[in-house]
């Protein structure tokens, strides 16, 4: 076993289910879906009502809910932080990772070098995609690959390469995530729905590559699925933005926040997941819930 593998926990029996799963084996039924926390963009540092947002987002996790946890990136306000605010905010990543919690980090462009986490972030349940990279973990009897690598600001043509240089195609695994901090052709943002379109700093839908379950970025602050390109061409796999989980500026204040959560099981080239968006609180009074599949039927012009 590689020392980024940890042994499955028992499957829980899920509320409405029956009771009976002691008395089955390990390998059956063949398929126990995983369930994964994704939140991204906490923007640690701004003031104390972020960490309640974060606390918020982090729910599913710490109840028991969810086995894995990722965060996509920003973790924190900016790029130069104090050391108490590391301390703390890693101290609670170790938290979760000691209820037996497997962490994931994507550093964002706040973070991308200067965070100090060689000083606080040692937990080995806790993992930092500090370069392209894959890791594996075992649960539910199946083993999940995430990969990732951090926030790349010319991603546009370096997209592909890094993608191939997580080695994700090298490893095998019943379920596999990529995980990013970017900007993808087709997110949408701010008040008058800014679509982003393909460039050197957003990636292209169709360098969008097959093989995960879901591709899972933080970077854009409004929660959304991408299942096609502006061209109308579908994605090889899902994109997901959890969006920031609390509301960072006036261009947000309409925006639903929260995070996702996803089952994920075996099944096709990479796995399959299935998601739902957990808000925090009611959603604001003149707008919907988390857009997720309306630029898709009616993209806007930025
Ligand atoms: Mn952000």
């Amino acid at each position: 076993m590689s020392p980024t593998s940890y042994q499955a926990a028992p499957p829980r029996v899920k509320e409405g289910e029956d009771s009976r799963g002691p008395l089955r084996s390990q390998a059956y039924p063949p398929a126990v879906a995983v369930r994964v926390l994704f939140l991204s963009d906490t923007h640690l540092g701004f003031g104390e009502g972020f960490f309640d947002s974060f606390e918020k987002a982090l729910a599913p996790a710490t109840t028991g809910e969810t086995d894995l946890v990722l965060h996509g990136g920003d973790l924190f306000y900016r790029s130069r932080i104090p050391a108490w605010l590391a301390e703390r905010v890693y101290g609670r990543l170790s938290d979760l990772a000691d209820s037996g919690v497997d962490v994931f980090w994507v550093p964002g462009n706040h973070e991308r070098s200067s965070a100090p986490r060689g000083l606080f972030l040692t937990h080995p349940r806790v993992r930092v995609f500090d370069r392209p990279r894959t890791f594996v973990v075992e649960r539910g009897g199946m083993t999940i690959a995430l990969s990732g690598f951090p926030f790349a600001p010319r991603v546009g043509r370096a997209f592909t390469s890094l993608v191939a240089a997580t080695g994700h195609a090298e490893t095998r695994a019943d379920v596999k995530l990529l995980c990013l901090h970017q900007s993808i052709e087709g997110a949408t943002v701010g008040p008058f729905d800014f679509v982003f379109r393909p460039g050197e700093e957003v990636v292209s839908g169709r360098d969008v590559p097959a093989g995960f379950a879901a591709v899972l970025s933080g970077h854009i602050h409004r929660c959304q699925v991408l299942r096609k390109d502006l061209s109308g061409r579908p994605l090889a796999s899902p994109v997901l933005f959890a969006g920031s989980t609390e509301r960072t500026s006036s261009a947000e204040r309409w925006e639903t926040k929260g995070a996702f959560v996803l089952d994920v099981e075996r099944g096709g080239d990479g796995g399959r997941a299935t998601w739902e968006f957990r808000a925090h609180g009611a959603p604001p009074a003149e707008e919907d819930a988390c857009r997720v599949t309306r630029w898709a039927s009616s993209p806007r012009r930025p």
